[in-house]
């Protein structure tokens, strides 16, 4: 279990940085980019390496993959599980002010609540204030929430559920951003379960009905039956992306995740460029999917070349190992509420 857990940070960490470069491209323009690339001589292929990174299966120096705000609000959620073993909010804005790296490229509502908690803001403040205190939908609550899944994978679902909410009102306090959350915390629950029951194949259809049986939102449930009616079709990415959607919003990003994830289980590296192809928000659509095949296929799983790109400094890949691996060590040595029976709900 505890290289499933370093395969959901680190899965996370990767497909965030694979996206990166291509954050924002549409998934028009991604298709003729990438269905070009091996087209073009070797010396414009190093080009575009350049540019777009691991994406094209070109080669990336060692350290130069560069990851984004989900890796690094992943990290502040992790931390926080392994240092008080369930989410403080309190303390989980004070961890998100102290980790605040501007450079990042966080979302703009996420940046201003960051900003105002790093100048001392009372935690609960900014989150409710933002866009016109309607508070934030966007993904940024989902894309750091896989720890959360991962830590109480066997906790019963009304535990999952409000860990996920009580991780997301730092920052987003609308209800789609919160939900968005809850969905990707209950999916990587319920890939853990699959793994702790012995599971080698994943069995789609029983880990989209627990989702659906914690799920609250009717715009989710909605969205998941999409995905459902996807996964027997299997349309052209491109549609995929239309239909679902992939811009920064929860509703419209997170079931693009779970479809690639749902559809490509069986791969880690197939999944994280499938979730990068889908277009629009590439690096968190690619991270959410990550965490998932990460988590279910441990970091094994994850080519050797993408890991060796992965920036490497401070708060970098062998940083994000160690802490995934003692966020396992802290689950091992005080488990949170366990199910008497795992799967039983
Ligand atoms: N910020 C980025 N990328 C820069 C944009 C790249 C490119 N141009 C593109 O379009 O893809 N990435 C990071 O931001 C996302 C996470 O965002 P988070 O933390 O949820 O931020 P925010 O600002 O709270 O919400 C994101 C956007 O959602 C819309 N929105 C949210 N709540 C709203 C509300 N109540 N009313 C109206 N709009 C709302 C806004 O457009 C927000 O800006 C990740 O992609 C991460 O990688
Ligand atoms: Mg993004």
């Amino acid at each position: 279990m505890k290289e499933h857990f370093v395969g959901m940070l680190l899965g996370t960490m990767v497909g965030d940085a694979i996206g990166l470069p291509v954050e924002g491209w549409d998934c028009v323009r991604m298709a003729e980019q990438l269905d070009r690339f091996p087209l073009l001589p070797r010396g414009e292929q190093e080009l575009a390496t350049a540019v777009l990174g691991l994406i094209t299966g070109g080669k990336v120096a060692a350290g130069e993959a560069r990851y984004s705000d989900d890796t690094q609000m992943a990290i502040g959620v992790a931390q926080i599980l392994v240092e008080e073993g369930e989410i403080v909010p309190e303390t989980l804005a004070q961890r998100f002010a102290t980790n605040f790296q501007p450079w990042r490229g966080y979302g703009p509502g996420a940046y201003g609540v960051l900003d105002a908690l790093k100048q001392g803001r009372p935690w609960d403040e900014p989150a409710r204030q933002v866009f016109g205190g309607r508070g934030s939908y966007g993904n940024g609550a989902a894309m750091r929430v896989a720890p959360i899944g991962a830590f109480f994978w066997d906790s019963e679902v009304a535990t999952i559920r409000e860990q996920a909410r009580l991780s997301s009102l730092p920052t987003h306090t609308h209800p789609h951003g919160i939900e968005g959350a809850v969905v990707i915390a209950l999916a990587v629950a319920g890939v853990l379960r699959q793994v702790a029951e012995g599971a080698d194949e994943l069995d789609v259809a029983q880990l989209l009905g627990f989702i659906r049986s914690g799920t609250h939102d009717e715009i989710f449930l909605k969205k998941l039956a999409e995905v459902e009616g996807f996964l027997a079709a299997e349309p052209e990415p491109c549609v995929v992306a239309a239909r679902l959607g992939t811009d920064l919003t929860a509703t419209l990003s997170v079931p693009a995740a779970l479809f690639a994830f749902l559809s490509r289980w069986d791969s880690l590296p197939d999944c994280i460029l499938y979730a990068v192809r889908l277009g629009g928000d590439a690096d968190t659509i690619a991270a959410m999917a990550g965490a998932l095949a990460g988590a279910f296929h441990r970091s094994a799983a994850i080519p050797e070349n993408w890991l060796a790109a992965l920036e490497n400094g401070p708060q970098g890949r062998d940083f994000v190992r160690t802490l995934a691996e003692g966020l396992y060590e802290r689950w091992e040595a005080a488990p949170p509420r366990r199910l008497e029976v795992v799967g039983a709900e």
